[in-house]
Order: structure tokens, then sequence, then C-alpha cells
């Protein structure tokens, strides 16, 4: 008998057909938004899960579902799994890395332009038929070329970003990092690492990229904003909650920073109501891996993990040693 698996959100049909060779799967083509007890409802009898970055797996969930043995992430970040309870109760983790690293790198540098070069906030006011004429000021923001690039969290795409900043538009990148670079890899991203107080207050550009946890709750609260230059911009590409959404906006709204561009939020799909009344912001909906063939790619991986353990005893990127 096949080994019995959920899907627990929409994905390629594709994949799915590649799943159902190998898997009794129950799925959600239908995306219906389910609560953590429904979620734990469908597990129950499944020995494995191909999850994304909204299902929470907890020792709750966990101790609901003894049968369960894998649970793939279609996203490289994991926070919605508490690793520790899933090595405790013998189920392997595993997530995408490597095939989301340049599509996201792309949109973290897309981002950073749109906030830097006022893009939506001027098609807004175009769109609201205010635009009547020309003006030496009109929307006049912070050049990208030759400023400096800070970049909090240096993995796979921190460093992404970096080289686009320093090879394509001769930026000048300093980084931070829990730890430090090795020599050949700071040198290809031509980026020096400095003190997270210095990366505050000379990055003209900030952009993070750094992993969410209970250590980076919050890296990015008023005291960080206020060290920051009163020019700068702000990028978070990484997760909601590394970043004090309220602090952040009360930072907009006094011109204490020029702007931020956001594809993360604190408790998304909500956003913080002010953060909807600034304009020096650039909002977008948790979309930075979201390219057609990188989305396909990821899908593939997580389902790919899921066949690899259940064949072969062994997944293709795992997280723990469940
Ligand atoms: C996903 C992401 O779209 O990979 C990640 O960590 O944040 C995004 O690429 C999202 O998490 C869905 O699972």
């Amino acid at each position: 008998m096949k080994p019995s698996i959920l899907v627990a959100r929409a994905v390629f049909p594709e994949v799915l057909q590649k799943l159902a060779q190998h898997f009794e799967v129950e799925s959600n083509q239908s995306d219906e938004t389910w609560s953590k007890a429904q979620l734990t409802d469908k597990l129950r009898d499944k020995a494995g899960a191909f999850t994304t970055g909204t299902d929470r797996i907890d020792a709750e969930v966990l101790a609901a579902c003894p049968q369960l043995k894998i649970c793939a992430n279609m996203a490289v970040g994991y926070n919605n799994f508490d690793i520790a309870a899933m090595t405790a109760a013998g189920v392997l983790a595993t997530n995408t890395p490597d095939v989301l690293t340049e599509t996201t790198a792309d949109f973290g540098f897309a981002l950073m332009m749109a906030t830097a070069r006022r893009m939506t906030e001027s098609e807004h006011y175009l769109r609201a038929g205010q635009w009547t004429k020309w003006s030496y000021d009109m929307f006049a923001g912070s050049d990208i070329h030759g400023a400096t690039l800070g970049i909090l969290g240096m993995g796979r795409i921190g460093q992404g970003i970096a080289k686009r900043g320093a090879h394509g538009f001769g930026m000048n990148v300093v980084y931070h990092n829990r730890s430090r670079l090795d020599a050949a890899s700071e040198a290809a991203c031509k980026a020096r690492y400095v003190s997270k107080e210095e990366l505050l207050k000379t990055a003209d550009h900030l952009v993070l990229v750094l992993p969410y946890s209970a250590a980076s709750h919050h890296a990015i609260g008023a005291a960080e904003l206020a060290q920051m230059k009163p020019t700068a911009t702000l990028v978070n590409i990484a997760r909601g909650g590394i970043v004090d959404d309220a602090a952040l906006a009360a930072a907009l709204r006094d011109r204490r920073i020029a702007a931020a561009g956001l594809d993360v939020f604190e408790g998304e799909p909500a956003v913080h109501p002010d953060l909807l009344t600034v304009p020096n912001v650039v909002l977008t909906p948790h979309i930075a891996s979201a390219s057609v063939p990188t989305r396909l790619a990821m899908a593939n991986l997580a389902a790919d993990n899921l066949i690899a353990f259940f064949t072969q005893g062994k997944a293709l990127t795992p997280l723990n040693a469940a």
C-alpha cells in the first residue's frame, strides 16, 4: 500500500500528479484556509505532509499525529516548524534551499530600487489623475548606484543581493551576520563585515535577509531605526516580526527614515493599519520567490523530498536528523 500524505495547500497540478504516483494523496486544491485543529485532523492518519510557511507544525500537532514521519516545507524558511519538537517526535523536516536564491535576490533588489525611486508612490499619483505638470523635484528619490548597500543576514540570498549591488551597480557593500563569511565569499560579494551598529549608521539602503527566530524578533525596532540615516531606505524580504512594524510606520510618518519596501509583515496576511496610511512605503504580499519557474522548482523539491524519503529512506534537503 502507498503511504498516505497530506498536501496542505493548493499546488501545481503536475506536482500533485507526480505525488499521486507514489502516495495516497489528500490535497487542498481549493486552497481552503484551515485552522490548526483542521490541519491536525487532516494530518492525524498521514505518514507525510507537504506544507508551506502558513502551516504550523508544533508539539501539539505532532502529539495528535503519531504516524507522521516527514514534513516537507515548500519554502527555504521554516519558522513554521518547531524543529526541536519535530526531532523529539522523530519527524523529519525538509525545506527548499538554493532553488529560490536568485529569484528572491532579484526581488530584493527590485524592491530596494522601487523604494529608493518611489515607484509605487508615483504610480498611485499618476493613476489618481494628479499628474498635471513636470517639476524639478517631483518624486525625487535617492540613488542606488554608488550608494552604500547594507545587508543584515548574509546567507545565500544576502550574498546574491550583495553581488548584484557590487558588480552591477557599483555599490559599496557592508554586511552584518551572526558569523563572518570566509575571505573568498567576502571577495566574491565585495562585501565588508561591520558591526550591526555600523551597518545601521552607514547604510543608504538596508536590506534584511536573516531568518526569523526568537533572537531576531524585532531586530529592527525604534532604537535601530533611530540609528539609521534620515535619507536611508529599509527593505524587508525576510520574515514578518523581524521589524517592529508599528515602530517602522511611525518612523516613516515622521520621516526619520526616507522610505521602506516590505514583502513580509507581522501577523501577515494582516498588515499594520498605519503602514497602509503612510505614502513612503512599497508594499507587496510576500512574493519574493514568486516567479513561475522558481515556485515550480520549490514545489518539485518539496515533492522530491517526500519521494526520496519514502523510496530511499533519505531526504534531499533535511533540516534535522530525525
Ligand atoms: C514562500 C518564503 O513563498 O521560502 C520562503 O522562506 O518565504 C517564500 O519563498 C513562503 O514561505 C511559502 O511557503
